[in-house]
């Protein structure tokens, strides 16, 4: 470790989650760190300890730090990852935002427990919500020239690359056939040499 570079430890389950994009930060930097997954059984106790009780945490020098969109803007911050300038820097934090509003409303989804109701909020995701967000995103891209921001690699092009992953996983790789910026931008984001070689070498998880 040279002088000057902090050390880091990631601290998640063994699971992509919201950790994977802090992930992608890290391999596409080849920054040294800590990629802690810790087992289901010793998250209670180590939940005490954790600032707000959740995960993903980064350490950075010991110091534990909440918050997987503010730890991964940091780390691009200090990486040159947030476009060319503060108006790309907030265009970043925009679609990173949006995206997160699409995530929330497939995570109620998921997660709801009556069948019935299930079926409905599905209807109107496939039907109404995610055309709206991904057209918007589509359109973006594209004049962006594959880019989710400006003309260059940010974070958000790898926030982009990580959900629309699993965004195929939960909802089928025909999903994204009307999407063709957006499959390649995952796709060019994978081709990175580093992110590939992440992509081989990562455990395999479900989610
Ligand atoms: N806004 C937080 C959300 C973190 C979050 O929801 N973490 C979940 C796992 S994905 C967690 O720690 N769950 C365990 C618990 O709440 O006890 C972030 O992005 O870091």
């Amino acid at each position: 470790m040279g002088e000057g570079q902090p050390t880091y430890k990631l601290i998640y389950f063994d699971a992509r989650g919201p950790a994977e994009q802090i992930r992608y930060i890290f391999a596409y930097t080849g920054v040294d760190y800590v990629d802690k997954r810790i087992p289901k059984e010793n998250w209670p106790e180590l939940k005490k300890s954790m600032p707000y009780g959740m995960l993903p945490v980064l350490e950075i020098d010991g110091k534990p730090i909440a918050q997987s969109n503010a730890v991964a803007r940091y780390l691009a911050r200090k990486h040159n990852l947030t476009g060319r300038d503060e108006w790309e820097a907030m265009m970043c934090d925009v679609l990173v935002d949006t995206l997160g509003d699409l995530k929330q409303i497939i995570y109620q989804y998921r997660t709801e427990k009556d069948q019935f109701k299930k079926e409905e909020k599905k209807a109107k995701l496939l039907k109404e919500t995610i055309p709206f967000y991904l057209n918007k995103f589509e359109q973006t891209i594209g004049e962006n020239g594959g880019y989710a921001v400006g003309s260059t690699t940010t974070w958000t092009d790898f926030v982009f690359a990580v959900a629309l992953e699993n965004f195929e996983n939960i909802f089928g790789s025909a999903a994204l056939e009307n999407y063709p910026g957006l499959r390649a931008l995952k796709r060019r984001v994978h081709g990175i040499p580093a992110i590939a070689e992440w992509l081989t070498k990562r455990p395999q998880t479900e989610v």
